[in-house]
């Protein structure tokens, strides 16, 4: 009798009745998304719904999903019922709230769940409060898509969003959607070859910018920007190193804003791109500095010959350090005979 009811029902040949307030069904969580809470391109979700009867003994339903998207697109959708809902769970452990229970699917996007009590089952009883049903859906595929919608859903053949209670009552069920989540690639990272930055450490002058976007083959190569305007110093554009993209740096080009540095510097830089599927990044690493007061050459060394460096630019016209406030040895903000001696007594002479 009761598995005519629902079929009764499922073809929508019964009326609804309107007896509000019976339950709701809500998300309780999914999963697979990335840590900024959306998607990512391929990934595969798991939606977790959460059944929730404040009203009679449900002794039969029929609950509908579809998802609707605006280009994204996905390999295939799973239904099942979980915890104590489970199928297997019932089998070994009966008596369950439902002895009959099928997934029915409606490709594309439609996936529906019905359930009833049988000779052994008792329903879906007052207070029930639990997941009880899943929805898997991907890997995911975005086409210039920018969100995914999971919402209730008529499915065919006309079967209706309901539950029954006893006495083959159609009672309205609630639903907590819709439900939409957004394509929101895992922000990559980015960090510098040298961290605080050791001017005397660095080879050629150069230092070294990684990041790590979502793929590296969408990089657009030769519009990496450091600081919104450094190109690429070695070679005409950035490059691929397995997973991430390196672009190098003139330190300083890099420092330049910071200058004049007389100490420790503490802030960030920027690295941005294009892609070739049309969008623009922008991220954000640290940037320390660390002085080696006296190394006014930048050779590495601090020995005599910053003081005849030191001395050149002073009496003989010579050039000044790259980085000219080093020279400021006992850092008055000048740079004069003072320096020299300044320098002597560090050097130990
Ligand atoms: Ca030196
Ligand atoms: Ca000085």
């Amino acid at each position: 009798m009761r598995k005519i009811l629902l079929i009764a029902v499922a073809f929508g040949l019964l009326p609804l009745s309107a007896a509000l307030g019976q339950g709701v069904i809500t998300l309780d969580h999914v999963e697979g998304l990335n840590a900024s809470g959306g998607f990512d391109d391929g990934a595969t979700l798991t939606f977790h719904l959460r059944l929730t009867n404040v009203g009679d003994t449900v002794v039969a339903m029929a609950n509908g999903y579809k998802f609707t998207s605006d280009g994204i697109s996905w390999g295939s959708l799973h239904g099942s019922f979980v915890g104590p809902l489970d199928y297997w769970v019932c089998w070994l452990w009966p008596p369950c709230p439902f002895d009959i229970q099928t997934v029915d699917y409606f490709p594309p996007n439609i996936v529906g769940f019905q359930a009833m009590t049988g000779p052994s089952g008792y329903g879906l009883p007052t207070g029930f409060d639990d997941v009880g049903c899943t929805i898997t859906v991907g890997p995911l595929s975005v086409n210039n898509g920018t969100y995914l919608t999971l919402d209730s859903s008529f499915f065919p053949p006309a079967g209706p969003w309901t539950w029954l209670i006893e006495g083959g009552t159609a009672v309205h069920c609630e639903w907590g959607g819709p439900y939409t989540y957004y394509y929101i690639p895992q922000q990559p990272d980015t960090w510098l070859s040298q961290d605080p930055i050791y001017l005397k450490e660095l080879v050629d002058r150069i230092i070294y910018v990684y990041f790590r976007p979502a793929d590296v083959n969408d990089v657009d190569l030769c519009s990496v920007r450091v600081q919104d305007k450094i190109k690429t110093y070695s070679q005409d554009c950035a490059w691929i190193e397995g997973d991430l993209i390196v672009t190098d740096v003139f330190v300083f080009r890099l420092l330049s804003p910071y200058r004049p540095i007389s100490g420790t510097v503490n802030t960030t830089y920027t690295v941005s791109w294009d892609t070739y599927s049309g969008d623009h990044y922008v991220l954000y690493g640290d940037l320390n500095v660390e002085l080696y007061p006296g190394d006014v050459n930048l050779d590495g060394e601090v020995n005599a010959s910053d003081l005849i460096f030191m001395s050149d630019y002073l009496f003989n016209a010579g050039p000044p350090s790259q980085l000219k406030e080093v020279m400021d040895i006992d850092q008055n903000g000048r740079v004069d005979a003072l320096d020299m001696t300044a320098l002597s007594r560090l050097i130990g002479f």
